[in-house]
């Protein structure tokens, strides 16, 4: 049976603390606008909204030794872990609506020491534009949105190790973990640190050549009935001409298309079982229309699908 829990949590964590670009703090409440809750409940799920944490305002400062907002952005992880940690524990499957992609350090810190506890296997898709690969020595910018995934492999800031590290001190993650779809922006010292570090990485090119059913066969290769799958959905993985409400566009990502097959094959493997929605920035979007395209990929990473599945994938 699969291990999609039918009960499911929204967590909202109002914060643009990461980003260099303001509005991703509204992003919780677009997604509810876009009828997030209601669409999942329309497919059966027994859907919990918790309302949104609270932590420090942006103070809006420059970077300090390599990093914007430390502090606030260690508060907000806290927060973050947290709450999914009691989501996970009560067996619902959280999803955390950001806020921009520095809370995945907390959320995923929670589902690592999760699986950790549990025995479980863990893999986690990270859908995004960027590799968020950055360190205060190589980043371009000090914004904490963009060193998400080396925090989560060790390769941070002190205060952020802290909270998501194993109780024995090793990191979060293991590259070995991690599969980055969608990727087209990587700044020149980060590539060679993805190189470096060995993260295994479909980029556009990748899927231009080889197509996201093959890029998403490899990517969900090795899934067993004790993997636990996280889904780290930065929402400028997608294309910006049909997704324009996110703060950092690259042209060139997935069509429509490709992304709802991107989500069908997850919801086909069974093994969803956390999920971060991240970046969205309503104050570009036109309409809440990258909401709502939100909300409908995420209703087919929760198996809704064109027609009934015979023999899915798996
Ligand atoms: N890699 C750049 C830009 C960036 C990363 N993530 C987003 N933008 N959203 C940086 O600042 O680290
Ligand atoms: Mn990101
Ligand atoms: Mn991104």
């Amino acid at each position: 049976s699969p291990l999609v829990s039918r009960a499911v949590s929204l967590i909202g964590a109002p914060t643009d603390i990461g980003a260099s670009v303001r509005g991703a703090s509204m992003g919780p409440e677009a997604l509810r606008v876009a009828q997030l809750k209601e669409r999942l409940e329309a497919h059966g799920l027994d859907v919990a909204d918790r309302g949104n944490l609270t932590g420090p305002a942006n103070p809006w400062q420059p970077p300090v030794e390599g990093y914007r907002h430390l502090a606030e952005v260690a508060a907000w992880n806290r927060a973050v872990r947290d709450a999914v940690a009691a989501e996970l524990a009560a067996e619902r499957l959280p999803i955390l609506l950001g806020g921009d992609h520095c809370l995945a350090i907390g959320s995923i810190a929670a589902v690592a020491q999760h699986c950790r506890a549990r025995g479980k296997r863990l893999r986690v898709l990270w859908l995004d534009a960027h590799a968020d690969f950055n360190t205060s020595a190589i980043t371009p910018s000090g914004n904490l949105h963009g060193m998400p995934v080396a925090c989560l492999c060790g390769h941070g800031p002190a205060e952020l190790l802290a909270l998501a590290q194993h109780a024995d001190g090793a990191p979060a993650l293991s590259p070995k973990q991690i599969r980055q779809i969608g990727i087209r922006s990587v700044d020149a010292l980060e590539k060679r640190f993805v190189h470096a570090q060995d993260l295994d990485v479909f980029d556009m090119r990748y899927i231009d050549e080889m197509g996201m059913r093959h890029a998403m066969e490899l990517a969900l290769a090795t899934l067993d009935a004790h993997t636990h799958l996280h889904v780290s959905f930065d929402v400028d993985f997608l294309d910006p001409g049909i997704a324009p409400g996110v703060g950092t566009t690259v042209p060139g990502g997935p069509t429509y298309r490709e992304a709802q097959l991107c989500m069908e094959m997850i919801a086909d493997s069974g093994r969803l079982a956390s999920l971060d929605i991240v970046e969205l920035n309503p104050a570009l979007d036109l309409r809440n229309q990258t909401a709502d395209l939100a909300v409908d990929l995420v209703e087919s990473l929760f198996g809704k699908s064109t027609l009934m599945r015979k023999g899915a994938r798996g």
